[in-house]
């Protein structure tokens, strides 16, 4: 979908589609617990469920209701309870939220109220309604709730309450590398209609020639490691990741136990063996640091990950996916919660990128070894809260999505950010590494 030239009835009808689908993700979260469920704490990682359902009304209540549409506020009581910079995560289920039907009511209001003003908000002259920005940024916010909400769900205890099909489990046998040769490429993006302020502005960078993992690390891969004595060895390492690694006692990615002499995962609660095909997934950027060293590798910077995924050397341009400019399907990458895990390495023949890597998009987040950093140029809009204050090292920059980012909170340009101890997200990784001598082209 082309935003930029679709007719401003054309752009409403899509905005109106959006928030729907969004919203129905949303409901089959919040829905398929029950009422304890929903208030209750499942990790001091996380925010109660109920929580997450009415920040998401509240945010498009500020940004939507009373910035755009200029109405009057309509639960001016409750800023301060979703403002995500007043509590701390582990400090909101003591907090007097609004009850799960209160939540649900509130959400539908905001919803009815912002129904009303699309259709009578101007689409343009003035920066943050041009192409429905408000509009879009509102929906990825909601859906990238509606991830935080899926990663909660993977940290409570209890019988499933998800269940979704299984990916496609057809792969190709691929090389275990890819070249991708140096120069020049457009990085980030000024055009792109719903990107967020730190994915702005376009710039040139260089990056020298490098080669990519075509896929990200499986399950089996990351075995060999652990059975090396990975955990054990802190010439891995980095001093941070070692302390870490003592520190929190790691031995296996979060959610693994030993079964006898295998490994299991607990997964949306079923307990299965761990699947050797498929990516590895909650695992920190320590430990894929830790794996990248050992595999005699290391991390792609944030700037090699995008060139592989965007860049096509046919045209010389930076394309918006590995696949070209069109929006993410079904056949190109696991996006939007379809499935409730990631597909088996070398899957999605169609969602390959011109240096031939696969999955850059959707299945697993992917670590890389950036801070998270502002491109030259940037400039917060329409919030700091969004991106700015959260720049610095503390941060490592993630790439490409996973099986619960939805499309629309999902692109080439696209960045994630989190503390490298984190392990709840769908957190994954791929290696890189230089050329050596003998390899110089
Ligand atoms: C971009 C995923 C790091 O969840 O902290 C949600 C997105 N910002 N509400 C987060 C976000 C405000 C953000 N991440
Ligand atoms: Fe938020």
């Amino acid at each position: 979908m082309n935003l930029a030239e679709l007719s401003d009835d054309d752009l409403r009808a899509h905005v109106a589609a959006e928030l729907a689908r969004t919203r129905q993700r949303s409901a089959e979260l919040t829905d398929s617990v029950d009422d304890e469920d929903l208030v209750r704490q499942h990790s001091p990682l996380m925010s109660p469920l109920v929580w997450d359902l009415a920040h998401v009304g509240s945010q498009e209540e500020l940004w939507l209701v009373r910035d755009v549409g200029g109405r009057e506020a309509i639960r001016p009581d409750i800023d301060d309870l979703y403002d995500a910079f007043q509590h701390a995560r582990a400090d909101r289920p003591q907090l007097p939220l609004l009850g799960p039907a209160e939540a649900r009511d509130y959400v539908g209001t905001v919803r009815e109220k912002v129904f009303d003003l699309l259709e009578r908000t101007p689409l343009e002259g003035r920066r943050l309604v041009d192409r429905a920005f408000a509009f879009g940024m509102i929906v990825q916010h909601e859906q990238q709730h509606d991830e935080t909400m899926l990663a909660t769900h993977q940290l409570r205890s209890g019988p499933p309450a998800l269940s979704a099909e299984p990916p496609p489990s057809d792969v190709d046998v691929l090389p275990p590398e890819v070249f991708v040769p140096g120069g020049t490429f457009t990085m980030g993006t000024s055009t792109e209609p719903w990107a967020l302020d730190n994915e702005r502005p376009a710039h040139e960078v260089h990056v020298d020639d490098f080669y990519l993992d075509t896929t990200p690390v499986t399950n089996g891969q990351y075995l060999a490691f652990m059975d090396a004595g990975g955990y054990d060895d802190p010439r891995w390492w980095s001093e941070a990741g070692w302390a870490h690694r003592q520190r929190a006692d790691l031995r296996a990615p979060r959610f693994w136990q030993r079964d006898g002499d295998r490994w299991s995962r607990r997964r949306f609660g079923h307990l299965e063996p761990v699947p050797e095909a498929e990516p590895v997934v909650h695992v920190s950027f320590h430990e894929a640091e830790a794996y990248a060293a050992w595999a005699g590798k290391r991390l792609p910077t944030e700037q090699e990950w995008e060139k592989a995924a965007r860049f096509d050397p046919a045209s010389g341009r930076s394309r918006r996916y590995p696949w070209g400019d069109d929006d993410p399907r079904p056949e190109h990458a696991n996006l939007g919660q379809r499935h409730l895990r990631p597909a088996p390495a070398g899957a999605y023949r169609a969602g390959a990128a011109p240096c031939g890597a696969r999955q850059l998009i959707g299945d697993v987040w992917e670590w890389t070894a950036t801070d998270f950093l502002p491109y030259p140029g940037f400039a917060a809009f329409p919030y700091r809260e969004y991106s700015e204050v959260f720049f610095g090292p503390e941060y490592k920059v993630l790439r490409g999505g996973s099986f619960g980012t939805d499309r629309a909170a999902c692109r080439g340009t696209f960045r994630n950010w989190d503390y490298p101890i984190r392990r709840q997200i769908f957190a994954g990784f791929r290696c890189a590494r230089t050329p050596r001598a003998e390899e110089r082209r």
